[in-house]
């Protein structure tokens, strides 16, 4: 067989029968969701397949059967038929009503997090995501601990977008909007790697707002935040402050590396340390500890000329410590 043929074969036989597989239709099924989504889906595929066939092929059917033709004279014989109207009532209806009851069902499901779910805090921003772990700890990756359920609390940060959360493996999709919350669950089967990302159009960098989500066996999970936790201390501040700039998603605007391109909208960090910057408005300033310090603060405060006025305030999302990192990380971009 073809691979092609191969393909769409094994994408036809696990349509019909809905196998806990990856395949030509849908991701891995990653969390205790897919398959009832999953369910849902095929079922739903499936009976528009059988009735998009049978009304084809009806359809064709009658145009050859009932073609005008010398000699026949047309007839005007239908007027109703009770029994046959009651049936195309009443089965499309029960058809719907399964429909309504699988994907309810589901939905309810998803819906509504068992209580002992492990939280875990999501906050959106142009263009990436910060996690905020129990213990304090930010991270721009989901680590999540396996089989166990966890519940995402998100917001987009105040002044910010409307944006989304969807996890494709797990099949969960929600909104993130300013001012207020929404939450989803799920239940990771195993450990494992998967994508994340954001699903509502927020701007320029909307197609590079995406993660990784890393699911660790839970007494790999609690090393992983134990060690989080205690980066800052351990680490020497320049080579913290690297780490935070890429999981602050600072990156997503700025290069490192004196580029300057379409896909960061923000200036290039390399070099800044100790030269003149000069606004849109108001004397030129030398770059040193408290203008840093201003722009995670007050980014509109000052803005850089020839840049537009996009960076988010870090107010309240960087610690002291975590901004003397970052300055002196950027310090040694020469
Ligand atoms: C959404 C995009 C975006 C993100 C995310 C972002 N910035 Fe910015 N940043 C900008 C833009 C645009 C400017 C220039 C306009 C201005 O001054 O506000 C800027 C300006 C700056 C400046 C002043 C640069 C200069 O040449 O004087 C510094 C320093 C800076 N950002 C650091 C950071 C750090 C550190 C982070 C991560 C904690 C970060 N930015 C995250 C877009 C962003
Ligand atoms: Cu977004």
């Amino acid at each position: 067989m073809s691979p092609f043929a191969e393909w769409i074969n094994r994408g036809i036989s696990i349509g019909l029968f809905a196998q806990a597989e990856k395949n030509f239709w849908l991701p891995e099924q990653a969390s205790t969701f897919a398959p009832m989504v999953d369910k849902a889906f095929y079922f739903l595929l499936g009976i528009s397949v059988f009735f998009f066939c049978l009304i084809v092929a009806l359809m064709v059917a009658f145009v050859i059967l009932y073609r005008r033709r010398p000699g026949v004279e047309s007839q005007k014989t239908a007027t109703h038929n009770g029994l046959l109207e009651m049936l195309w009532l009443g089965i499309p209806l029960i058809i719907v009503c399964v429909i309504f009851y699988q994907g309810f069902k589901t939905y309810l499901n998803i819906r509504v997090a068992p209580a002992n779910a492990y939280e875990i805090n999501v906050v959106a921003r142009k263009w990436a995501y910060s996690f905020t772990y129990p213990n304090g700890h930010v991270d721009e990756v989901l680590y999540m601990p396996a089989d166990e359920p966890v519940q995402l609390i998100m917001t987009s940060a105040p002044g910010d977008v409307s944006h989304g959360l969807s996890i494709p493996d797990f099949r969960v999709n929600m909104d993130i909007v300013p001012g207020r919350y929404t939450k989803i669950w799920f239940h990771a089967l195993e450990e494992g790697e998967h994508q994340l990302f954001c699903t509502q159009y927020c701007g320029t960098g909307h197609s590079d707002m995406r993660t990784a989500v890393k699911v660790l066996k839970r007494p790999d999970f609690d090393k992983y935040l134990a060690e989080a936790e205690n980066y800052l201390k351990t680490m020497p501040p320049e080579k913290a402050g690297e780490i935070l700039f890429q999981r602050r998603g600072c990156t997503t605007c700025h290069t490192v590396d004196g580029t300057r391109d379409a896909a960061h909208v923000g200036p290039t960090l390399k070099g800044i340390w100790g030269h003149e910057a000069q606004f849109k408005a108001g004397p030129p300033q030398t770059v040193d500890e408290n203008y840093i310090r201003e722009s995670l603060l007050e980014p509109s405060a000052k803005i850089v000329a020839g840049y537009p006025d996009q960076m988010p305030t870090f107010k309240g999302l960087l610690k002291d410590e975590e901004i003397a990192a970052i300055i002196a990380y950027i310090k040694t971009l020469k």
